[in-house]
């Protein structure tokens, strides 16, 4: 087990996304995002699902730090809803949003529960995306203002900050192979919504830096190693171009200076002279968010290839729908502080489950996630132990919340969220293993 195995300080969290969670989406002056629309569109979830009331966390957040007491949790790491503060995206700032994510954090500080705040993780508020959105380069100033308001009235507060959650996955889903909100499918859009969320995070880190002495702040990628389904010249072609752009493409520019050398001529021309000045800000860590290894078999587009391809074996767990492989994660902590050269806090990790039922005893069983968990706890050691310099861990997710295109189905939480009776909370056994790991 992995217990013991940590440095003094390591700090254990939950992660969490406004529009997966809170709910309250029509309440508070909240204005609509792209997910409010994408939701409506028929077939886009299972069974019609939206964000509209999610795990009801807008209403029950008190009850929801609360859990986080029981569970021991040293830090949570939550998303500001940028509709819900400034309801058109841009101009006017609805305070009752502020006034929200206030009180949110006070109760944590309270709790003795540190907030970690991340700036924007995909619900981009729609009347934005009406001028184009992240494809628009004026969307990085509309980011900057957002931001400018957020970090003035919680920046007395909050001392950790994150400018943007997995970009690699909202772009090339949202832009790239129009799964996802704003469904677009076209390559250059596509390239514009990388470069200017590039600027937008440069833009962000300054707001910050301006605003909030002694802030500490981050950024959070998605990074996963890929690998051909099978090892043909098809295969390896497409597999090398996608990783490039799911691991790379922002991190990169962001922390490096420059476009990854394989797709750098693509970016050039919506790259201005002075933009990678403007993006490579100084950083004080890495999020990573790991989950698994990616398989990848050739298509037609490019950046669709990463998604439908089979592992070379069974999963271990079938169940959790994805491939689970410890030593992958060893890796890419190894490969992440290799590239970046910055401390590491693992931002996401966990695994879902189509299955989770409350037994007769009132339990949730999860014993799946339980031994994933274990086992990637175990992995981070490892890399500790190798000298990776990793300082924190959040397990993905606090509660049970909507996940995107998959609806309420599959659950991530390890606490149960009984949406049909009356958003019930109950740690599942997962939680209680997290909450002896912390106390370890
Ligand atoms: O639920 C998502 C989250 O929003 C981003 N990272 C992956 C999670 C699980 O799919």
């Amino acid at each position: 087990m992995a217990n013991g195995k940590f440095p003094p300080g390591f700090l254990w969290g939950s992660s969490s996304a406004a529009y997966q969670i809170e709910g309250g989406a029509g309440e508070g002056g909240r204005g609509p995002s792209i997910w409010d629309r994408h939701c409506r569109i028929a077939g886009k979830t299972p069974n019609g699902e939206t964000g509209d009331v999610a795990a009801d966390h807008f209403h029950r957040w008190a009850e929801d730090i609360g859990l986080m007491t029981e569970i021991g949790l040293q830090a949570y790491r939550f998303s500001v809803a940028w509709p819900r503060v400034m309801p058109r995206g841009r101009g006017a700032v609805n305070p009752e949003g502020l006034d929200f994510y206030e009180r949110l954090v006070d109760g944590l500080l309270a709790a003795g529960i540190e907030p970690w705040l991340c700036l924007y993780h995909w619900d981009l508020p729609l009347a934005l995306n009406d001028l184009g959105g992240w494809a628009n380069r004026d969307s990085a100033g509309w980011f900057a203002d957002y931001v400018t308001v957020v970090a003035r009235r919680l920046g007395d507060r909050v001392r950790h900050f994150a400018t943007f959650n997995e970009q690699s996955v909202s772009t090339i889903f949202g832009y790239a192979y129009g799964g996802n909100a704003p469904m677009v499918a076209d390559y250059p859009t596509y390239l514009k919504a990388v470069h200017h969320q590039n600027l937008a995070h440069g833009a962000a880190v300054d707001v910050v830096r301006a605003h909030v002495p002694g802030a500490s702040i981050g950024v959070v990628h998605n990074r996963q190693p890929c690998h051909p389904e099978t090892d043909t010249a098809e295969n390896r072609a497409a597999t090398a171009t996608f990783s490039t752009h799911w691991n790379e493409v922002f991190p990169d520019p962001q922390v490096l200076g420059h476009y990854p050398a394989a797709v750098a001529g693509d970016f050039e021309p919506y790259v201005q002279a002075g933009d990678l000045a403007r993006i490579c800000r100084p950083l004080d860590w890495f999020g990573l968010n790991h989950y698994g290894p990616m398989f990848i078999r050739a298509e037609p587009n490019p950046l669709k290839c990463g998604f439908g391809a089979n592992p070379p074996e069974d999963p271990p767990h079938p169940d959790v729908g994805w491939a689970i492989y410890p030593q992958a994660f060893r890796q890419e902590l190894h490969d992440t502080a290799d590239r970046y050269r910055l401390p590491i806090y693992v931002t996401e990790n966990g695994c879902g489950n189509w299955e989770e039922t409350v037994a007769a005893d009132g339990r949730v069983v999860d014993k799946h996630r339980l031994s994933f968990l274990a086992a990637y706890t175990d992995a981070m050691a490892q890399a500790i132990a190798d000298g990776v310099d990793v300082r924190g861990y959040f397990v993905w997710s606090l509660m049970d919340c909507f996940e995107w295109g998959s609806g309420y189905g599959n659950r991530f939480g390890v606490i149960y969220v009984d949406y049909a009776d009356q958003q019930r909370r109950i740690l599942k056994e997962s939680a209680k293993w997290y909450a002896g790991l912390i106390r370890g």
